[in-house]
């Protein structure tokens, strides 16, 4: 049992009995997908649980992306952090948009807004951030840029579930945020996403989008996508969110014993959970830095040799995907802090079924390493 390999993490399920009544409901009515019952509960329940207005379910957090760049109608250049998942500036380059890339901040890895505006040229229309690792961005700096500018923001709030900052749920900030309910996700619909939203109005044009344009039976308004979620998927949120408060606890307690355990070790750096009054514990980056006696690569390979499977969110940097490197912002010179960063994270494994063994074990190779 020890010897199991582990997961840099590892989906809650609820107890699959709990599942059954909602799926004999949908074999009753027989009402799969297109705006079903769960799926109208499902968002009403998120905008509970989250505190915002108005939620639009997707099918994923890529095309909900997508569809909020479509909704707000966003053109041109959109200056965007290096260091994500790719699917950020995938879904700039499926709009077509340029990614413009600025670099970002020590502290909490995200966009560093004292360098947006030199990115700034005439053809730029929109921000696009991310609250990398469930930590806020600076929204308040970014929003005074986006309005001094006339620019829209799009937050991709993909590892944001659940985080409040000192005014409430992060979610409200911007025109947009996006969230992904991937299967590795904090809160998981096995692939789901949603896009939070100010207005009844904007959630309406998103429902167009994501359903073929489609408003009656014969009238269609938009291009839109097929990005639905099924009921199926929605079912399955309803049941999670019930869940949540417990899943929270047990990430809160991990990301604690990790702290607590990993003091004190030369060249380890816990990223801080920052700026949040509730933070989701989604991820739990360690930098690994000089006067530790092994580069991160180096324990990155030593854990895998014992089975522990932590990844380098993010590296690569997305500038140095192919299909970016040309772009002038993708200049590793004008990057250095998300140059550094892509060498030097480490993202240990967190997830609420990981028990205390296992992550002795964990650090236990920390430790070992460290001697
Ligand atoms: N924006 C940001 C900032 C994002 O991080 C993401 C997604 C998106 C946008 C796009 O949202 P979606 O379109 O995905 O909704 C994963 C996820 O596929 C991706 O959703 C996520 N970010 C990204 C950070 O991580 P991989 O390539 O690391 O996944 P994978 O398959 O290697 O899974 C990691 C580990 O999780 C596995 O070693 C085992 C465990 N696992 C995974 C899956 C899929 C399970 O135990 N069960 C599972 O079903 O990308």
């Amino acid at each position: 049992m020890s010897d199991q390999p582990i997961c840099v993490t590892q989906p809650y399920l609820p107890p699959l009995e709990e599942f059954t009544p909602y799926l004999e409901k949908i074999w009753a009515n027989k009402i799969l997908t297109n705006g079903g019952p769960f799926h109208q509960q499902f968002e009403q329940a998120l905008c509970n649980h989250l505190g915002v207005p108005h939620v639009a379910l997707l099918s994923n957090g890529t095309l909900s992306l997508i569809t909020a760049l479509q909704a707000l109608r966003v053109t041109g250049e959109v200056i965007t952090t290096p260091y994500s998942f790719v699917a950020t500036a995938h879904a700039l380059l499926w709009h077509g948009c340029e990614p413009v890339f600025v670099d970002v901040e020590p502290r909490t890895l995200n966009l560093d807004p004292a360098r947006i505006e030199a990115a700034i040229t005439p053809r730029t229309t929109a921000i696009m951030p991310v609250h990398c690792y469930g930590n806020p961005c600076d929204t308040a700096a970014i929003r005074k840029i986006a309005d001094d500018y006339k620019l829209r923001v799009i937050y991709d709030a993909a590892h944001a579930f659940a985080v409040q900052d000192e005014g409430g749920s992060v979610l409200r900030h911007g025109d947009l945020s996006v969230l992904s309910f991937h299967a590795t996700k904090v809160f998981n619909t096995f692939e789901g996403g949603a896009i939070i939203c100010p207005d009844a109005e904007t959630k309406q044009r998103i429902d167009h989008l994501k359903n073929f344009g489609f408003v009656d039976e014969t009238t269609v308004v938009v291009p839109g996508i097929n990005a639905k979620m099924s009921e199926i998927n929605a079912a399955f949120g309803l049941l999670q969110l019930q869940h949540m408060p417990g899943v929270m606890r047990r990430r809160a307690e991990i990301d604690a014993r990790y702290r607590q355990q990993l003091q004190g070790i030369e060249g380890i750096h816990c990223l801080p959970q920052a700026g949040q009054r509730s933070a989701n514990h989604a991820y739990f980056p360690v930098l690994v830095q000089p006067g530790y006696p092994l580069g991160r690569d180096a324990l990155y390979q030593k854990l895998k040799d014992r089975g522990i499977h932590a990844r380098r969110y993010f590296y690569p940097l997305i500038p140095d995907f192919p299909m970016y490197r040309h772009l002038p912002s993708a200049d590793r010179a004008n990057l250095p802090v998300a140059t550094h960063a892509a060498a030097q994270v480490l993202c240990l494994p967190i997830y609420p079924a990981l028990t205390d063994e296992q992550q002795e074990r964990i650090v236990g190779v920390i430790v070992e390493a460290a001697a």
